[in-house]
Parts: C-alpha cells; sequence; structure tokens
C-alpha cells in the first residue's frame, strides 16, 4: 500500500448563510442571494481541487462542542434534518451522508496514543451539526466522498488556550500520521470563521447586502494580520499570535480548528492562497487552501 497524503488543507467557513444564498435542493429555506464574495471564494477552492483526486474529508468543527475529549463520529451513515438553533429561518437542511470510520478509529486511536482524551460516538441518532454540513456542502456539494468529523474539545474554556493549542496540535499530529498510514488522500477542512462578533438583530430581509460589513475595524485589522500572515506562510508567527487574536476578536478559532489544520499540514511555511474575505452577520470569514505540492517546489 502506497503511503496516505493529506493532498489540501482549507479554512473552509460555515455561516450557514452561505448554504441559504445557494438555494440548493437540501434546503428548505429560499433566498435571493447574498454573500457572492465568500460564495465565489468557494468555487475558486472547488475550482482549486478539480485537479486533485481525495478519498475523504476531515473536517474539524466548532459547532460539535464537547467538554470532555475529542469525540469522532464512529456510525457509518447519518441522514436527518439539521436546523441552525440560532437562523431555523435559513437553514433547514436535509443530510444524507457516510463517514470513514475505518479511518475515523485510525485517527481516534494515535490521539489516545499521544496521551489525549477521546472518543468515538456510536450513537446513530446523533444530529451533525450545522458547521460539519455547511463547510462539507461549500467545498463538495455532491456530497460524493465520506467525511471524518472531529468534535471541537472545549479545552480554552475549562484551562486555557494555550491548553487548547498544545491539544490541537498534538491531534493534528495524529491525524497526519494516521491518514499517511491508510494509504488514503485526504482533505481537511478548518470549519471555522475569523473575527466573531456578530450583531444582534438579523435585518429584515437577511441577504439584504447593503446591511452587510465587518463588526468593527478593530476586527477587520486583526483578521488582516491573521490573513497576511497565511499569505506570506509565517503560520507558526500566526498559532503564536492565535491566543491574542483570539481574545480581542472572540475569534472562532477558540474551538482549535485552524490550530488543528496547521499542525496536520506541518505548519506551512509556503504561502496560502486566499480565495476569499467577508463578512456574515459582522463576522470575519476567509477561504484559504495550502497545497502541499508548494512546499516540495
Ligand atoms: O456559526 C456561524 C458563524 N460561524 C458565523 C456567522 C454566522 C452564523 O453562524
Ligand atoms: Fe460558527
Amino acid at each position: 500500500m502506497s503511503k496516505g497524503e493529506i493532498v489540501m488543507g482549507a479554512l473552509a467557513p460555515h455561516p450557514p448563510h452561505l448554504v441559504y444564498a445557494e438555494n440548493p435542493p437540501q434546503n428548505e429555506a429560499t433566498a435571493e442571494g447574498g454573500w457572492e464574495e465568500l460564495r465565489w471564494g468557494y468555487e475558486r477552492l472547488r475550482e482549486s481541487l478539480s485537479d486533485r483526486d481525495y478519498d475523504v474529508i476531515i473536517v474539524h468543527t466548532p459547532h460539535w462542542a464537547t467538554f470532555i475529549g475529542t469525540h469522532f463520529l464512529g456510525v457509518d451513515k447519518f441522514k436527518s434534518l439539521s436546523v441552525d438553533p440560532i437562523f431555523p429561518n435559513l437553514f433547514r437542511y436535509n443530510y444524507d451522508l457516510n463517514v470513514d470510520v475505518e479511518l475515523s478509529r485510525a485517527i481516534h486511536d494515535n490521539a489516545a496514543d499521544s496521551g489525549l482524551l477521546v472518543k468515538m460516538m456510536e450513537n446513530p441518532d446523533f444530529r451533525i451539526d450545522y458547521g460539519t454540513i455547511t463547510s462539507c456542502h461549500l467545498v463538495n456539494p455532491k456530497w460524493d466522498k465520506p467525511i471524518v468529523c472531529i468534535s471541537s474539545n472545549r479545552s480554552k474554556f475549562y484551562f486555557n488556550s494555550e491548553v487548547m493549542q498544545a491539544n490541537m496540535i498534538k491531534l493534528g499530529e495524529a491525524t497526519r500520521k494516521a491518514v499517511e498510514a491508510s494509504g488514503k488522500r485526504a482533505l481537511l477542512l478548518s470549519s471555522n470563521s475569523l473575527s466573531h462578533r456578530h450583531f444582534t438583530v438579523e435585518p429584515e430581509v437577511p441577504e439584504d447586502m447593503s446591511k452587510e460589513h465587518v463588526t468593527n475595524h478593530n476586527q477587520y485589522l486583526w483578521d488582516m494580520k491573521m490573513i497576511n500572515l497565511m499569505r506570506e506562510g509565517k503560520t507558526k508567527q500566526m498559532i503564536d499570535l492565535m491566543p491574542d487574536f483570539t481574545e480581542q476578536t472572540v475569534a472562532e478559532t477558540e474551538a482549535g480548528c485552524l490550530t488543528w489544520l496547521m499542525s496536520a499540514l506541518g505548519f506551512p511555511d509556503y504561502k496560502a492562497t486566499v480565495h476569499a474575505y467577508g463578512t456574515v452577520i459582522g463576522t470575519g470569514n476567509a477561504i484559504v487552501g495550502w497545497d502541499p505540492r508548494k512546499a516540495k517546489i
């Protein structure tokens, strides 16, 4: 068996608004468009994957929050309706997805060997979170690949950002080793926004783009700081700044997804491709790809 590999890593944020605006048949709500810059960014990310075949998508999601350890989906198939708890008017999505339980378990086992507290989630009636569904839908609307889904252990809240980051670095290493040993080609997704202060009142027409902007200038400056470090290939520096960034912008990086991704990719020092930056109800969202082929140039 040949060695498996990570074919690409992506920051793939999950505002449900983006699925709503696309009007896919799975979603019950209908929209008149909206958030084109981000949706076209997802189009560019999909194009960048068109010459890269892969067997599985591995997604780390903030909206499956687990307080005791990191959990992994451990059932082959899930089919149900996912309703966003804050935006049920926008996101009522009928999902039907397959899980690569073998790879899921392999990452789980490697993570346990490295000292992390982990658990396989084997309840067939478990409701998949909207973060996983949104990011996977926007990256692969055909849903023709199995996924591995990793929960967000809330160690930032029980301990602090430093403990969270140390754990996510171990989890990233465990993920990379499991992918390599599996012989599979994996696409990794960090399903999170950047700055995360948002409006507390929704516009009457949610897709009214005359109402959309970043919540405040401080959020914007921090987002650009982080994105420029990605563009320059300074991902170790970005991880070092992460606790301050997260604190200052209430960023969704608190969930550990982006730290996990950087670790799995071996802290890239090559340039990331920024496909888009845009706001959704005031939050900052970047769609960014890391192509490991650039490391070899
Ligand atoms: O979960 C989210 C998010 N991360 C960003 C924006 C809007 C809604 O939901
Ligand atoms: Fe979110």
